[in-house]
């Protein structure tokens, strides 16, 4: 299978502390001159290796001197070396302009640029292409000066000039040793916004973020974000900035959200522009993080690397935590937990129930693109989020420190993180180690029983991780449960809030002055990344979502209760809706509330999440479950939700947390007033859609328009589509909103949407904002007869031509056949064969297809 373990990894053979790359850069054929020094690195003997993929080797030159007794293995360039410290250079022509793929040197946009994690240096020049070799860069770029007026790379401009021929050269130095994934260039006509930062000791940076002359404006959300994360680092972790510039370019094709590279992050441009005519507060509050997450990893990713990619949530969960932290910091922190869990549960926990479940630190991978995953992501923030819980902030913070200064400069290990967190604390974290390495989401039973004659409660737990892909067995993992017990009668607090390692298969815990009868709030803050199975009845779920001091906790029993009658319903087909109408009203007219909170919690469970519950899903049942329960709510409270849609203050648009949170609430509400069938309900959303000034309340109104079947449904997506015509991120939008609806149509219609001629799957964006979009659709995708799963099978496969690692990240909801009915199932896997018997397949796809045929 091509497999790569993880134990299999072995220091290089040789070292390369100093590399030069001249780029005579053309979009259909750019020159690459590489002249790297090279020095053994152990007594093996061994020829030097280089990986390239895409291209063959023009001329190879070993101090000085062309040699032909070079070899190609494979995708290796074999050179054999007779001392212990050469000089090789290189040249190879590749063709940016073809490069669909969007790995190595591409153009996006008349733009040339480059993308290299995970390992796509290989597709620029001949380079030992892994994270543990880490080289000092110099680079020479020379263009055509009108094409291409700006040229950028990594670190400090040192020269520029130009040459006679209409032709400019460029010269850039980067003083810190980088793997080669964090290597970037840029060659483009681009326009910039710049800032100033000062960092903590003084250093002055130049800040540059570089667009299209037209979208310089959209970039001001982005730099006031970039300068915030600067000085937040600065504060929380003591983490200053260390070059003399740093440049972002936002580029509209583009495989991830953004990219690292050492003082030049390129990015995708959805995570970079912005303004309130164009972008939601969504997208606000992701552009901040996104910018905040790149900036961060330059701590947290470059000055500290990944010795292998099973390392790479060394890098990733910390740095999401960081961006995490950082996030909570600029607005309310319980609502960001909310929607962290919300994403964690949406796409990390399906993952680990399924055929693609992998541990944190995986133990072995055939294409590393398929494992930049939610596991690796979020559930490895949330293992991050754990030890600084068990450790508390203080030594949380010395171990962080720790981890930095030692590391420093180096290619670490996620064992190296989990050292550091021992010897700042004192504690051991031998037991915590199973997170890394066992996958599958871990299943805690919470049972609390009340003595009341002594006084007394007993809490029971226990723990079961379950069977994941070979991984049958699991051993019991260290879970930190923040737990409170309330009174039922009074609504008090029954003691503080305690921390519970629950590091057993099953424990006991005692409480004493236990005079009321209790009530349970268990993994409060989401503590842990578990699942709890509580016997908790719908009458003490609906106390705690009144009463509960911790909002999570107080989100997390409303939305238990919803899941709760929601499962039933699916299974029995007899609603019993009240318990949930009256915790909602209570909630809505609790007016101590955030109304940001609120509107969380007030949202039910996703299709998906429901369907995650249920050993047999059925997306139909599931579907009118939910549905039934929205109609309910709308027509049972119809006052509260009018009132909480007229309440929110009118005014021009603001971008702050206390009017994000209005104009969520009001867009929940406008949902709600429409799932109760009101008359006047595509009125109003056809009102708001005309009058807003922003895009959060137009494409809020929108939304609900799509879910249904009214002629202003048809109006709204014509205005909106002309209005926006050419401006590629919101006709993204316009797409994926079709694609999410509700609508007993969508299927046919996002076929057609397929055929529109502003479709393209050229573009990862749009390729995602449909086919990604429809993928989570869960009734739209699962229709019975299978059209679905023929549609996600068609693109994938035609997409996979083009752009693999895109592609393959379009598959995973074919990959949960196991949890449909048989015929059902048998079309999933009918799609699966389909694709893994295509010929010419990628590796990427292969390795997600074939591991989800199981
Ligand atoms: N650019 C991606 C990220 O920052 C991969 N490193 O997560
Ligand atoms: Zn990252």
């Amino acid at each position: 299978t091509g497999a790569i373990s993880r134990h299999d990894y072995r220091p290089p053979a040789w070292l390369v502390p100093e590399t030069r790359l001249v780029f005579d850069l053309d979009p259909a054929a750019t020159r690459v001159t590489a002249t790297l020094s090279v020095t053994r690195n152990d007594a093996s003997g061994d020829p030097l290796r280089l990986d390239g993929a895409g291209q063959r080797p023009l001329a190879v030159r070993v101090d000085g001197v062309a040699i032909d007794d070079w070899r190609i293995e494979g995708e290796q360039l074999v050179v054999p070396l007779a001392g212990d410290a050469h000089t090789i250079e290189t040249e190879v022509e590749i063709a940016p302009e073809r490069n669909t793929q969007l790995m190595g040197l591409y153009a996006s946009g008349g733009i040339l640029c480059t993308q290299c994690e995970a390992e796509g240096f290989r597709r620029i020049t001949y380079f030992p292409d892994r994270p543990d070799v880490l080289s000092r860069y110099a680079v020479r770029m020379v263009a055509d000066a009108a094409r291409y007026p700006v040229l950028l790379a990594n670190g400090d401009p040192v020269a520029a000039g130009t040459l006679d021929d209409g032709r400019h050269w460029a010269e850039w130095n980067d003083p810190f040793p980088k793997p080669s994934y964090l290597f970037a260039l840029v060659a483009g006509d681009l326009a910039v916004n710049r800032g100033q930062f000062t960092t903590q000791s003084g250093r002055g940076v130049d800040l540059g973020i570089w667009v299209r002359a037209g979208d310089v404006e959209k970039t001001r959300h982005a730099l006031h974000a970039l300068e915030l994360a600067m000085a937040w680092d600065e504060r929380v972790y003591g983490r200053e900035y260390d070059l003399d510039v740093f440049n972002i370019v936002a580029v509209d094709d583009f495989n991830f959200g953004a990219m690292e590279n050492k003082g030049l992050n390129i990015f995708n441009s959805r995570y970079i522009l912005a303004d309130p005519d164009t972008a939601t507060d969504y997208d606000y509050d992701a552009i901040a993080a996104v910018v905040a997450h790149e900036y961060f990893h330059n701590w947290s990713g470059n000055r500290i690397t990944c010795r292998d990619w099973f390392q790479l949530s060394l890098k990733e969960g910390f740095t999401v935590y960081r961006d995490q932290g950082f996030s909570a910091d600029q607005g309310s922190a319980a609502v960001k937990r909310i929607e962290d869990v919300r994403g964690l549960r949406a796409a990390q926990f399906p993952e680990d129930a399924g055929p693609l479940a992998h541990p944190v630190r995986p133990e072995s991978y055939i294409e590393i693109g398929n494992f930049y995953t939610a596991t690796i992501y979020n559930k490895g923030a949330e293992l991050i989020r754990m030890m600084a819980t068990i450790l508390g902030p203080q030594a949380f913070r010395a171990a962080t420190d720790l981890y930095f200064t030692r590391f420093d400069g180096t290619a670490a290990t996620c064992e190296d993180f989990v050292a550091c967190m021992e010897e700042a604390s004192g504690r051991d974290l031998t037991q915590f180690r199973l997170w890394y390495s066992q996958a599958g989401t871990p299943r805690v039973a919470a049972s609390l029983s009340h003595q009341a004659g002594d006084g007394r409660a007993t809490l029971r737990l226990a723990q079961h991780v379950p069977a994941t892909p070979g991984q049958p067995d699991k051993q019991p993992m260290v879970l930190p449960l923040r737990i409170r017990v309330f009174g039922a009668e009074t609504g008090r607090a029954l003691g503080d809030e305690q921390l519970v390692l629950l590091d057993e298969a099953a424990s006991t815990i005692v409480f004493d002055g236990i005079t009321e009868r209790p009530v349970l709030s268990v993994n409060r803050g989401f503590s842990a990344p578990v699942i709890i199975e509580s016997d908790r009845s719908a009458a003490d779920l609906a106390f705690l979502s009144a009463h509960d001091d911790d909002p999570f906790a107080r989100y997390e029993a409303m939305q238990q209760l919803m899941l709760d009658t929601l499962v039933a319903t699916t299974i029995e087909g007899r609603p019993d809706n009240d318990a949930v109408i009256t915790a909602v009203a209570n909630t809505l007219d609790d007016r101590t509330l955030d109304p940001a909170f609120v509107a969380e919690a007030v949202l039910l469970p996703s299709e998906g999440f429901i369907g995650d519950q249920l050993a047999m899903v059925d997306p139909e049942a599931i579907f009118r479950a939910r549905e039934g329960l929205r109609r309910a709510l709308g027509l049972r409270l119809a006052d509260r939700w009018r009132d909480a849609y007229e309440r929110a203050p009118d005014g021009p648009y603001v971008y702050s947390p206390a009017a994000k949170g209005h104009r969520r609430l009001r867009s929940v509400a406008l949902g709600y007033i429409a799932a109760s069938g009101a008359d006047d309900a595509a009125t109003i959303a056809f009102r708001q859609f005309e009058r807003a000034d922003n895009m959060t309340d137009r494409q809020g109104a929108l939304g609900t328009l799509a879910n249904g079947y009214s002629d202003e449904r048809e109006a709204a997506l014509d205005i909106f589509y002309h209005r926006y015509a050419g401006n590629s991120l919101v006709i993204d939008k316009w797409f994926q909103t079709q694609a999410l609806s509700s609508r007993d149509d969508t299927g046919r219609l996002v076929a057609d949407l397929a055929r529109h001629p502003d479709f393209t799957l050229a573009n990862p964006n749009r390729a995602r904002a449909l086919v990604g979009a429809f993928g989570a659709n869960q009734r739209a995708f699962n229709a019975a007869d299978g059209s679905g799963y023929r549609f996600l099978a068609d693109q994938l496969i035609a997409l996979d031509k083009l752009n693999p690692q895109t592609a393959a990240k379009l598959l995973p909801p074919l990959a949960r056949w196991r949890r449909f009915d048989s015929d059902r199932a048998a079309l999933m896997r009918g799609a699966l064969e389909r694709i893994v018997a295509t010929p010419g397949l990628s590796k990427d796809v292969f390795e997600q297809a074939s591991k989800s045929l199981g």
